[in-house]
């Protein structure tokens, strides 16, 4: 009953509005406005939030009743987020979304000055064409009630509507859906200078919008430099407003362990980079659940086995190669070094010890667990006592066994594997059928993943890597050849928006195998990163990624996405994540987008 994929439809961002269209212009104020009410008689949640207050917005929720099933909020399997058990419901987030739109609506001051032509009037409020009140309606088709609002794939469409006289309906086929449907609504709406007032030139509007790719993320590295709860939360946020729907934690790496393991207090207690540098269970907790209330699965890392010079302060028999410096390069792709042993029984005690004790805080809030093993160096298992071999005749089998080991004990628990590509493609292992391997190097490499039968993810680090072209940082310690580190650009030139927007997700992969490629990440490596500049060193430009997999690279015509058109609507959108208390960068000057004027 809604067009197909209107041209509003592609995009995750603001639809372009001309501000000389004549569109009609609405105003719905806070203090009147804003009730949320249900009327329908299929499954749907209802909600109305109580106008009686000026003090601020207060949400009553109304749970009503599905004909068909008349307590499906209230079942066993729906565990709340105010009891104590683990995990987020559908009504945890559909009521969520609700405060959030209005509070984006509402609170945030966000007014696009500057997208206006210079000298520009605001709208005045008429009382005989404005209307003080939008009813907005959430219908949900499939009443959804899972601990794990993610787990696998959940359907994300949803439609909007919009009509001219203040009538809004929200519909999607699950909680998820009506979030993402709300976050679009938000997206409607500009703020008047007037407080609690807030206008959109754009009824009547109707949508109809559905993600291209199920999993659509960011990558973020919390183990080169400490990254504070409070701003991975908004980085989460920020993932939520840009209809991206995972958040990869690479939560340990060779330089710090900062995730508490209550089985193996030493771990971060010794690997961490100290001792207000790490995130205790309680934090991991607050984390997950930030993200899951938003719709977002949070995927934990736990590198392995290279990458793991940090467990070596806690236990230094459990890892090769730990002391090679100067000589670090022959057995790493970055210092210091270190990797698991790759045949000893004390290390099989540890993955057990250390599986057994996070792997349960995983099951509630995400399908999936991320094993690593990206850039392992075969010559560090010339150091390895348990091996003492560089030889792949040598190597491959003791890998094949690790791997193996370590992803029944992911399976035990309910979880999908994920491992980095080299596991496949350089050590030619065995992964189960359900293994999804994640890819970084080439185009080749995603295209050998798939023909191998795998899900891939996508992340090209020429395109899709967001630390790029900072210029490498001075390895320490010094090379033994020179006293000094020969400047070496990384992985430049910087990926700006652009680049990162060309890049399509399904370059090189054959059709009959595209449906293999579920999604893909852009990456944040954080040795140059750290509070400071984690917000512009990731938006907007992982929004350019988002648009990507929400809307797919190319347009009806199979051509490019226009970044013409794209950078007014990604300009807009970094309005609104600044509104949001993300510190994005921009994109180009306000001029270029100002009408001309
Ligand atoms: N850390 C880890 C890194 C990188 C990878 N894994 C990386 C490699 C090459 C570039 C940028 C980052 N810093 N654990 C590769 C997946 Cl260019």
């Amino acid at each position: 009953f809604l067009s197909f994929f209107t041209p509003s439809a592609t995009a995750i961002w603001p639809i372009p509005v001309s501000y000389s269209s004549g569109n009609s212009v609405q105003f719905i104020s806070e203090d009147v406005s804003f009730n949320w009410a249900g009327a329908s008689n299929v499954g749907y949640v209802a909600f109305q939030n109580s106008p009686s207050s000026n003090s601020g917005y207060q949400s009553k929720l109304q749970r009503r009743y599905n004909a068909n099933d008349k307590d499906w909020w209230a079942r066993d399997d729906a565990p709340s987020a105010d009891n104590e058990s683990a995990g987020v419901t559908g009504d945890d987030i559909v009521d969520h979304a609700i405060k959030q739109a209005h509070n984006t609506i509402f609170k945030k001051g966000f007014v696009p000055w500057k997208f206006h032509p210079r000298g520009w009037e605001e709208p005045v409020q008429d009382q005989a064409t404005s209307i003080s009140c939008i009813n907005l309606e959430l219908l949900q088709a499939d009443p959804d009630k899972v601990a794990k609002p993610l787990a696998g794939s959940v359907d994300e469409s949803y439609t909007l509507s919009l009509t001219g006289d203040g009538h809004a309906t929200i519909t999607a086929n699950s909680s998820v859906g009506l979030a993402r449907g709300l976050n679009t609504f938000t997206q409607l709406f500009y703020k008047h200078s007037q407080d609690g007032v807030a206008y959109t030139l754009l009824a009547p509007v109707e949508i109809y919008d559905a993600p291209k790719f199920e999993h659509r993320g960011i990558n973020l590295d919390v183990a080169r430099n400490w990254i504070p709860v409070e701003d991975i939360k908004r980085t989460i946020n920020a993932v939520a407003y840009s209809k991206m729907n995972r958040f990869h934690l690479h939560v340990t790496d060779a330089q710090s362990w900062p995730l508490e393991i209550p089985a193996l207090p030493d771990l971060a207690a010794k690997g961490a980079y100290g001792p207000n540098m790490i995130y205790t269970v309680d934090d991991f907790a607050e984390i997950q659940k930030h993200a899951a209330v938003q719709g977002v699965e949070l995927i934990t890392e736990i590198d392995m086995p290279g990458h793991t010079s940090s467990v070596h302060y806690s236990g230094p028999d459990l890892i090769a190669a730990f002391n090679v410096q100067p000589d670090w390069n022959t057995y790493c792709a970055e210092p210091p070094c270190g990797s698991l042993k790759l045949n000893s029984s004390a290390v099989d005690d540890f993955l057990d010890t250390l599986m057994s004790d996070l792997l349960p805080r995983i099951y509630p809030y995400s399908a999936y667990f991320h094993t690593g093993g990206d850039e392992v160096n075969k010559n560090t298992y010339t150091l390895d006592d348990t091996v003492r071999s560089n030889d792949s005749a040598v190597l491959q089998p003791l890998m094949q066994k690790f791997i193996d080991r370590n992803h029944d004990q992911v399976r035990s628990l309910g979880l999908t594997p994920i491992v980095w590509e080299e596991m496949l493609l350089d050590w030619n292992l065995t992964l189960g059928d359900d293994v999804i391997v994640q890819s970084w190097q080439s185009d080749e490499a995603v295209a050998s993943i798939v023909e191998s039968g795998h899900k891939a993810l996508v992340g090209n680090y020429k395109y899709w890597y967001l630390d790029c072209g900072k210029g490498q940082w001075l390895n320490f310690p010094q090379s033994s050849a020179s006293s000094y580190w020969p400047f070496e650009d990384y992985c430049a030139p910087f990926h700006n928006w652009r680049l990162i927007y060309s890049k399509d997700p399904l370059e090189g992969v054959p059709t009959d195998k595209q449906h293999l490629v579920i999604g893909g990440e852009a990456h944040m490596w954080a040795e140059q990163t750290d509070p400071i500049n984690l917000d512009p060193s990731i938006w907007p430009r992982a929004a350019a990624a988002a648009e990507v997999l929400w809307s797919g690279a190319t347009d009806a015509q199979g051509l490019n996405r226009s970044q013409v058109d794209a950078a007014p609507r990604l300009s807009e959108f970094r309005e609104r994540l600044v509104a949001l208390g993300v510190r994005a960068e921009p994109i180009q000057m306000a001029f270029c987008i100002m009408n001309g004027t």
